[in-house]
């Protein structure tokens, strides 16, 4: 049993006895509050416990007054502790940019090159990015940093590469001909700067249709002094959109009109979903880096806090509580809540046409409840017919419309799908619902996350949610 647990299960089954012994030691609201003085020291840490002032990390409460710094979850803990430094950073599906000291220098290695990225099953686009991946890999850093990165054009165009937000010499801000000639095909330019600052910011080719066509990548910075109150989950996710037309793999850049959402260049449901422990303090930091299109995402069954945007940390009294919020292009924005509703949550973009993907009616039905497209093409006649699906002779054309047909799940894509840890004991019919930019938040009690991300079982679709239905459905006491 790790020490997370262990504390957790004391908590949990002794909690009136950890609220007489944090009382008579003093420790309440100021105790917390003191840790902001020093919170790197292990002895000013938070006591951890699961009430706050009438808000509960293990149910969904409030709390009693809106002007306690435990409201709505406010300054409540996580269980990670500052001396433990930051939580590392989660992008799923992309991988980390690798670095060597070098010359006291934490030396990076950034190809800029064409890459072919599988965003579905079967589905490939063919874009600009860096490494192989679009996006680019995360590059992760600690402030006070010197950090070099060597950019390699493997283009066969010119590039250069921004520093989104940092604060550096002029000559290293990567702004096409204005700070530097470009860097030419087959040619290198070295970026070397002290990183000053903390927080969420990214890099990008600064050609504009490359961008669009998806060169961009996290660029985090850890602070020094880990940020109050420490979080147990650190996750990201860019959103970006593009065009590739019927027959196409080849992303139209220049196009403003979009059909396909990708989350860190997936588009769901093959986007991994974020999965979380009950109780836990978790931070989502999403980036905008659609071409002209903004975002008001909201996430279910928690309200979160609004603690920081791209340009810094945000003061805990300018903290905003929200359940949904406006990300606009190149914006990122951190939310922070504790997970005290166990389930499977969505967590999406709320404009309507977002809430999709490929939307090209004359070419099929885009939603329906069987779990493979398979089925219902099997009973084709005892179905209501949508327009043109399925019939015409381009329906069996490969590569026309797009593969429409593999998009409504094959069930080779299915196999895909469910083959991944993160979704084990999700509903049967979750894959239907994360389409467009709709990503999922799952919240599970310890002995559930351990089975569904530390095992190897193939647990029964809906078994997870079933069993947190029956545990939580009635409502916590
Ligand atoms: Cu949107």
């Amino acid at each position: 049993m790790s020490e997370h647990s262990t504390r957790r299960h004391f908590l949990r089954t002794g909690t009136a006895g950890t609220v007489a012994v944090l009382s008579a030691g003093g420790i309440g609201a100021a105790g917390i509050q003191s840790q902001s003085d020093g919170p790197n020291s292990p002895k000013e840490q938070p006591e951890i416990r699961d009430e706050y002032d009438g808000f509960f990390r293990f149910k969904p409460t409030r709390g009693n007054d809106p002007e306690s710094p435990f409201y709505l979850g406010k300054t409540v803990p996580g269980f990670r502790t500052a001396a433990a430094g930051p939580a590392p950073f989660i992008a799923n599906d992309l991988e980390k940019l690798p670095w060597e000291m070098k010359q006291g220098a934490k030396e990076f290695h950034l190809i800029c090159e064409p890459v072919e990225r599988e965003f579905l099953p079967g589905y490939w686009m063919n874009v600009y990015g860096f490494n192989g991946s679009m996006p680019g890999p995360t590059i992760e850093v600690t402030q006070g940093d010197r950090i070099r990165i060597v950019v390699h054009n493997e283009l066969p165009e010119e590039t250069s590469v921004h520093w989104h937000g940092f604060e550096m010499p002029v000559q290293f801000d990567g702004a096409d001909t204005m700070t530097q000639n470009p860097i030419k095909p087959g040619k290198s330019f070295v970026y070397e700067f002290d990183v000053h600052e903390e927080g969420t910011f990214y890099y990008h080719s600064h050609v504009a249709m490359q961008e669009t066509f998806g060169m961009v990548g996290w660029f985090i910075v850890h602070p020094k002094k880990v940020w109050d109150p420490p979080v147990d989950r650190d996750f990201g996710m860019i959103f970006q959109n593009f065009r590739i037309d019927p027959m196409q793999t080849v992303s139209d850049s220049w196009n403003m009109d979009w059909n396909w959402h990708t989350t860190n260049g997936r588009r769901r449901p093959m986007a991994t979903p974020l999965v979380c422990k009950h109780g836990e303090r978790v931070r989502v930091r999403i980036l905008d880096f659609s071409p002209v299109q903004h975002h008001p995402i909201h996430l279910h069954g928690h309200t979160f806090w609004i603690t920081g945007h791209e340009g810094a940390r945000i003061p805990k009294s300018a903290w905003i509580p929200r359940n949904t919020e406006l990300i606009a292009v190149a914006q990122a924005t951190d939310f922070e809540f504790i997970a005290n509703n166990p389930g499977d949550w969505m967590f999406h973009c709320h404009m309507t046409h977002h809430m999709m993907n490929h939307m090209v009616r004359h070419v099929g039905p885009r939603m329906r409840t069987d779990e493979s497209v398979d089925v219902y093409r099997e009973n084709l006649e005892r179905r209501p017919r949508a327009i043109n699906a399925a019939h015409g002779p381009g329906y069996g054309v490969p590569g026309y419309p797009q593969k429409m047909q593999g998009m409504t799940m094959t069930h080779e894509a299915m196999e895909r799908f469910w083959s991944r840890r993160e979704v084990q004991g999700m509903r049967a019919t979750v894959m239907m619902s994360l389409m467009g930019l709709m990503t999922s938040l799952r919240v599970l009690p310890d002995d559930l996350y351990d089975r569904v991300m530390e095992t190897d079982e193939q647990i029964p679709k809906g078994a997870i949610f079933e069993e947190i239905v029956r545990r939580f459905g009635a409502g916590a006491a």
